[in-house]
């Protein structure tokens, strides 16, 4: 792939982007592996892949306790609630407020690298960004978020390749019907771009755009999409099941109709190891720094300083 290449998206894109069918399917013919080479079709038709069982048990409950200690004892552990500020002190309550996100438990946790970088992610992800992959911004979740469809392009911003973009959704436990899927419109990356900013920029500010293009925005991904025939999708996965979606892939939490009943999720963001978040660098020295991790891949983040990850 080239400069001149041409991209589904304006603001240009990974390799998997390119209009140029011959020269992806031409990358996708040097991966060794039957398996992946087919994951990475369904990805880039249809703009997600589902890896089965892609994260063993053991290392979820090894996760999940270490959450649970941490949560008794929080020692500066942040999360954000719908009612709130972006970051707050974590208060256990308040992580049964559909919406409500604990921040960072993956990075900051060792016992994350196993269910952010499993094998089966980790090598999926190899083949996404050509590299290693920088994890940020990662969310664990106890119940559905019911947060309405959006494009994660439009706030989670990765420096000058906003496209250079996936994220991971790893089911903790077996999820309930009504308890909030994850839902998505499958093949809806490729909806025509909604540019913010005058035409200039693929991510949402509230002080230059205004609420109203915000809402414009999320209409259009529910109207387009209906439009266009891309079909709404839910995601009813066994505990250790992942859902990888494209940067660009229309997707939310689905309704609560069974109050009460948890759906524990980790979601991880990703860009490729050589890339940065935009937000980087208005951190510390200490915060921007990537620490690598024993998958071999890195992390950074937002709330914890490096030596506090993967620790
Ligand atoms: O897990 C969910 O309910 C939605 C998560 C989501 O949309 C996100 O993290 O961007």
């Amino acid at each position: 792939m080239s400069e001149t290449d041409i991209f589904h998206s304006k603001f240009g894109g990974p390799w998997y982007d390119s209009q140029d069918t011959q020269a992806v399917a031409a990358r996708i013919a040097q991966v060794a592996d039957r398996a992946t080479r087919e994951r990475l079709e369904h990805f880039i038709r249809w703009g997600y892949v589902v890896l089965e069982n892609a994260v063993s048990h053991y290392a979820i409950d090894k996760y999940l306790a270490r959450y649970h200690a941490a949560a008794a004892n929080p020692n500066g552990l942040a999360m954000s609630v719908p009612f709130g500020p972006m970051s707050q002190p974590f208060e256990p309550e308040h992580t049964l407020v559909p919406g409500a996100k604990v921040l960072d438990t993956s990075l900051l946790f060792a016992e994350g690298d196993d269910l952010s970088f499993s094998l089966p992610l980790a090598m999926f992800l190899q083949e996404l960004f050509s590299g290693p992959a920088l994890a940020f911004q990662s969310l664990h979740f106890e119940v559905g978020s019911t947060q309405t469809v959006h494009q994660d392009t439009a706030y989670v911003v990765v420096e000058d390749q906003p496209l250079q973009l996936a994220a991971s959704w790893i089911a903790l436990e077996d999820v309930q019907p009504g308890s909030g899927e994850l839902v998505y419109f499958a093949g809806g990356h490729r909806l025509p771009d909604f540019p913010y900013g005058g035409g200039d920029s693929k991510h949402f500010n509230f002080n230059r755009d205004g609420n109203d293009a915000h809402v414009a925005h999320l209409n259009y991904l529910a109207s387009e999409s209906s439009r266009q025939g891309y079909e709404r999708r839910s995601f009813l996965p066994k505990k250790g099941d992942v859902l990888i979606w494209h940067a660009d892939l229309p997707h939310g939490g689905g309704e609560i109709t069974k109050p009460g009943v948890t759906r524990r999720s980790l979601v991880t963001h990703y860009c490729p190891a050589g890339l940065s978040p935009h937000y980087v660098q208005f951190l510390t020295p200490e915060n921007q720094a990537k620490v690598k991790t024993p998958s071999g891949n890195f992390l950074v983040s937002m709330y914890y300083p490096a030596s506090r990850l993967g620790t």
